[in-house]
Order: C-alpha cells, then sequence, then structure tokens
C-alpha cells in the first residue's frame, strides 16, 4: 500500500508483491513495489474450485507461534498426501520454511478505511510512460494474445504494469512459505490451502522448480501475478514451447492474462470504463458498482460519455452498465461497462479496477480525466470505518462494523443518506461520520 497517511483496505493475492527484481524491460529503473488498492472490499480473490481439501473452514489463530505453525504443518502433511501430494515433493518443498509472519503482517494490514482514489491514481501517471515503452517493446506478444483472446492488448498491458511494474517487480517471498504461514494464520485456511496444494502441484508436475516459486506474500506469481491454481486452470503456453510460463515468457503471461479476462466473460470489442458527463439533477443513488441499468436506461435518464457519446453507442441497448464515484458526488463520475467487472475478477477492488481501466484507457490514446477530485476530502481509516458502521448499526441498517469498505455498507450510507436529504452518493466521508456522531439516534 503505499502511503499516504491513511489505513488502506484491500490487497489482493493477485496483486502487490513487495521486493523487486530485473524484468523485461530492462533500460528501466526499478520502480517502487507496486502498492495495494485503497478501498474496501475482499482481501483475495477467491476462485479456488477444486475439492476441499479443509471441510473444517477457517479458524483463526490469535497468536501465530513456530510452534503452532509446525504442529499445523505435521497435522496439514497428510491432508495434503491425500490430496495427491508425494511425501517427497512435501517435504523438499517444506524444507527451511518456517512462519512467515512478514506474509502474514501484509495480509492482516490490507484491509480496512478507505484511501483518496486520486491519491491511488497517481501510480497511473507513473506506469503511463514505462507502459508506452513496455507497450512498444512487446507489441507483437500483446497483440498476439489480443488476437487469441479478443481482450484488447491494452487492457492486458495494463495489468501487467499494474501487477508488476511490467516485469520488474515480481515479489520476492517464497510462495509455499507464505501460501503455509496464511493457511495457518486461518482466517482464509480453506483458500489458502488449495493454494498452497496447487503451487506443490506445479511443482509436482515439474512446471515450476522451487526457485521459480518466488512472488507475492499472499502468493502471486510471475510477470501478470496469478495465484497458482490459476496457472493451473487458466495459464496457457503463448510461445509454443509446450510449457506455461507465466514468469520467464511474456507470451505466456500474455496469453494467460487474457485468457483469465476472457474466461471471466470479457466481451471483445467493448470498451470498460469511461469518464462520464451527468445531467442536471442526477440522482445520486442510481451511482454505485452495485447498481446495474442498460445503456440504453442510462441513455434516457440523460447520462452520456464525457465526449458526448451516448452509451448505446458504445455497448449493446441492453448490455448492463453502471455508474460509479470513487470519491463520491463530488469527484468524477465514471460508467463502468461489464468489461471493468472483469478486471475487479483479477483483483476485488474497485480502485485496482479503476486504475487498471484507466491505465489501459490512456495507453490506447485517451485524455486524463476531464473533471475534477475534492482534494479537500480525506480518505478514512480502519478505525473511522468502523465507527462510521456502528453509528449506522445503532440505527438499524443491515451492515457490519469491520472497517471495510463494501456493498453493505455502500447501501446503508446510501438509505442513510436519502432518509436525511442529503446527496446519496453511498460514499462515506469524515463530514457523514461527523454528521453521525452529533446526531441524536431517534
Ligand atoms: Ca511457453
Amino acid at each position: 500500500m503505499r502511503l499516504i497517511a491513511l489505513t488502506f483496505a484491500l490487497l489482493a493475492a493477485a496483486c502487490a508483491s513487495p521486493g523487486s527484481e530485473p524484468g523485461p524491460v530492462a533500460s528501466m529503473p526499478a520502480p517502487a513495489p507496486p502498492p495495494p488498492p485503497p478501498g474496501g472490499e475482499l482481501a483475495v480473490t477467491a476462485n479456488t474450485g477444486g475439492p476441499q481439501l479443509n471441510p473444517a473452514g477457517n479458524q483463526q489463530v490469535a497468536n501465530p507461534t513456530e510452534g503452532g505453525f509446525r504442529a499445523y504443518l505435521g497435522e496439514l502433511r497428510p491432508r495434503m498426501l491425500a490430496a495427491g501430494i508425494a511425501p517427497a515433493t512435501w517435504d523438499s518443498a517444506m524444507s527451511g520454511v518456517s512462519l512467515n509472519m512478514k506474509s502474514i503482517g501484509l495480509s492482516s494490514g490490507a484491509s480496512g478505511g478507505m484511501g483518496r482514489i486520486w491519491t491511488y491514481l497517481e501510480r497511473v501517471d507513473v506506469l503511463l510512460p514505462r507502459g508506452r515503452t513496455a507497450l512498444a517493446a512487446n507489441r507483437a506478444a500483446l497483440d498476439k494474445a489480443a488476437r487469441e483472446t479478443g481482450v484488447d492488448a491494452v487492457a492486458i498491458a495494463s495489468i501487467w504494469g499494474n501487477e508488476t511494474s511490467y516485469g520488474n517487480v515480481l515479489g520476492n517471498f517464497y510462495v509455499v512459505e507464505a501460501l503455509a504461514s496464511l493457511a495457518y494464520e486461518g482466517r482464509r485456511r480453506a483458500f489458502f490451502e488449495e493454494e498452497l496444494l496447487a503451487a506443490l502441484t506445479l511443482l509436482q508436475e515439474g512446471l515450476v522448480t522451487r526457485e521459480e516459486l518466488t512472488g507475492s506474500y499472499a502468493g502471486a506469481l510471475g510477470q501478470v501475478q496469478f495465484m497458482p491454481s490459476n496457472i493451473l486452470k487458466l495459464g496457457r503456453d503463448g510461445d509454443g514451447d509446450g510449457e506455461r510460463d507465466l514468469r520467464g515468457s511474456l507470451h505466456d503471461a500474455f496469453l494467460s492474462c487474457g485468457n483469465y479476462l476472457r474466461h471471466h466473460g470479457w466481451r471483445p470489442g467493448e470498451p470498460w470504463l469511461a469518464e462520464a458527463r451527468l445531467p442536471a439533477g442526477f440522482r445520486w443513488e442510481l451511482a454505485g458498482p452495485d447498481i446495474r441499468m442498460t445503456a440504453a436506461e442510462w441513455d434516457d435518464l440523460g447520462v452520456r460519455a464525457f465526449d458526448g457519446r451516448r452509451l448505446t453507442a458504445m455497448v449493446g441497448a441492453e448490455a448492463p452498465v453502471s455508474v460509479i464515484l470513487p470519491a463520491g458526488h463530488r469527484g468524477v463520475p465514471l460508467i463502468a461497462f461489464e468489461n471493468y467487472r472483469r478486471f475487479l475478477d483479477y483483483n476485488p477492488s474497485q480502485a485496482y479496477a479503476i486504475a487498471v481501466a484507466h491505465l489501459a484507457n490512456r495507453l490506447a490514446g485517451a485524455a486524463g480525466f476531464a473533471q475534477g477530485w475534492p482534494a479537500d476530502q480525506g480518505g478514512m481509516s480502519a478505525a473511522e470505518m468502523t465507527e462510521l458502521q456502528s453509528h449506522l448499526l445503532a440505527r438499524g441498517y443491515d451492515l457490519t462494523a469491520d472497517g471495510r469498505f463494501g456493498d453493505k455498507t455502500r447501501r446503508a450510507v446510501r438509505a442513510y443518506q436519502l432518509s436525511a436529504g442529503l446527496p446519496a452518493d453511498g460514499y462515506p466521508t469524515g463530514a457523514l461520520l461527523n454528521r453521525l456522531r452529533n446526531e441524536r439516534v431517534s
């Protein structure tokens, strides 16, 4: 997460790897590690599938210790062997492994509160010039992946840039250790056990060496930061050498990235995000990623792309579309098309998806946002978000006071704003928190 003075929410496993190493864009200076996005939904991409290794589910360990970790591994080993991992694979993969508190710390620090989107989007300005160079240098491989998957080359390039700064920051965690530590810590034990099984399977099948299992603190690997299970399910061989090498082969990484988006429902030829021009008197309560209407319905309401285009001229009349307000009603309004949601499938953070979508637009030649951000508006810490949620809970709204900003909180804020006669943009602010603090609950 990069340093703005707030607690940021959210981090997805498919993203954000501290550490760095030389990448394919060798002439570029090593960048800072990509920050986790602010915002607040889930911490980790959750599409596991496969057999349930752990029917007992998640069990958080309050105080992780090396001894507890060793005991857990002793209990996990027979289950992994029953799932098809050979004793020799397990023993060699686990040699030298110890509890990685850094993985656990980065993982748990990545939740709660809400950062300022425009601060987060400063990364796009950094990634844009580097991206133009990387795009030009890898045009043939990106175009090939685009042809074979129907996913635009700039979209793949943008994910590559956002995930690893175009291959410059692949992460330096031994992912077997990271995944085992996160599984032991327990909040998402079932998920991380499945990913550990996938990592060991990659090793056992000779798809990677132990050294190549180096990646993010949350276990993501390679140029476009795939979780191990996604390498098995959706990894593709783009250069025809018979191997799926998402770390060493850009052809493989690009094709796999496009394949992932296509698999999740990418609509070839359609846009993903556009700046919106909202009509006077727009009903703010219609905005939010949780609300979808057809392009034709938005047209009828007078919502346009900022350049004046009708939405039905950009996608089919029946295509589901959202208007989103990533900084509330005082910030830049955006039109989120179905393809925008494919970026959320990659990493379920609105801020991440907006950054990827915006960088892809910029790489395709679009200008920066024409409308401005509310610079005087702060973000919210996890504690402030929790307090705001508690106030809403006390008023009977349906949500959980967990410090995370997700759809339930968005809906509760929106409903409260409507009842209070405020612009119902569903966006929590310090001003709203102050109002709730000072308002008598009837
Ligand atoms: Ca290959």
